[in-house]
């Protein structure tokens, strides 16, 4: 039976126990504690502290494990990527107090660069031939520039308020993350099928994440134009109402073109255009 370390409790959790309960897997209630077995699939998860979670799947005692690639990428554990799960999606920067001159890389040498991420930070600093000093604090990166802690700060930006709250200027984007399904190397036979069990049912959910089901009804002359409005998967299905010389037509849309497919729908004639959430697509 396959084993899952998800994060315990943090940003990553809530959103790592969403995409398993809508891929038909549920945590048993009330289970909080360490290890609990799963509903829905044959699997065990195990709630870990997000930095432990590489370890854990390197060293096998969970097989598989939803965490951030930048712990991934920090903590340099032998581990397979098995999936990109498009959330928790952030960014490793470097940043300077506003007021400083920052005029390029060569700035950041001899300087006091504070951060938890020294792994990543000093495969930058190599990269671009920097000596500087890497002062690695656990929590609270931010304030560390005006406390007289340091120079600059090597730490994670999202929206970047926190930046903007400490008066820091984000001035390199170094390493671009976002949670992840990752593997031990080598699973045996049975897990493996099991894994691949898995990654169909979440293939599915990533793929309906961000389109939706868009119905409507059409006079017979916008058809041909309706169509090539929407290439949906196929094409897109239609079906004569009861009313002559009207149809319904359905298509799936990706979200960030819905509304100027509306838009465009309506000139052409379209009435009654329902939109509604995709939950899963199997292909
Ligand atoms: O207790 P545990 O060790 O498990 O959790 P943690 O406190 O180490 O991590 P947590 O829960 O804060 O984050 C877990 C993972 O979420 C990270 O490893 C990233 O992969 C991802 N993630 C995505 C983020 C953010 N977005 C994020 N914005 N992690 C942290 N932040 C913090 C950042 O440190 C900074 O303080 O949010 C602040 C910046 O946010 P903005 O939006 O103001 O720029
Ligand atoms: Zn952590």
């Amino acid at each position: 039976m396959l084993k899952i370390a998800i994060q315990s409790k943090g940003r990553l959790n809530e959103q790592s126990l969403g995409l398993l309960a809508d891929a038909g897997i549920s945590a048993c209630s009330g289970s909080r504690s360490l290890i609990s077995r799963a509903k829905g699939f044959p699997m065990e998860i195990l709630y870990l502290r997000d930095d432990d979670i590489p370890q854990a799947v390197a060293m096998g005692v969970a097989d598989i494990g939803i965490v951030g690639l930048n712990e991934v990428a920090e903590k340099r554990q032998k581990v397979d990527e098995v999936m990109r799960l498009g959330f928790g999606s952030c960014r490793i920067s470097i940043a300077v107090p506003k007021a400083v001159d920052y005029d390029g890389t060569s700035w950041l040498s001899g300087r006091r660069i504070a951060t938890s991420y020294p792994v990543i930070l000093d495969r930058f600093l190599k990269d671009n031939g920097i000596d500087a000093e890497i002062h690695e604090i656990a929590g609270s990166v931010e304030i560390a520039p005006a406390v007289g802690m340091a120079d600059a700060i090597f730490d994670i930006v999202s929206s970047g308020g926190t930046l903007v709250q400490n008066g820091l200027r984000e001035v390199e984007q170094v390493f671009f993350s976002e949670a992840a399904l990752i593997a031990t190397p080598g699973l045996g036979e049975e897990k493996t099928a099991e894994l691949e069990k898995l990654k169909f049912r979440l293939r599915s959910i990533l793929t309906s994440r961000g389109m939706k089901y868009l119905l409507m009804n059409l006079p017979e002359a916008a058809i041909n134009e309706a169509v090539a409005l929407l290439p949906g998967m196929k094409s897109p299905t239609l079906l004569p109402l009861a009313a002559p010389g009207w149809y319904s037509l359905h298509a799936v849309v990706g979200e960030e073109e819905l509304w100027e497919k509306i838009e465009q729908l309506k000139t052409i004639g379209a009435e009654d255009i329902l939109v509604l959430n995709l939950e899963n697509i199997v292909r």
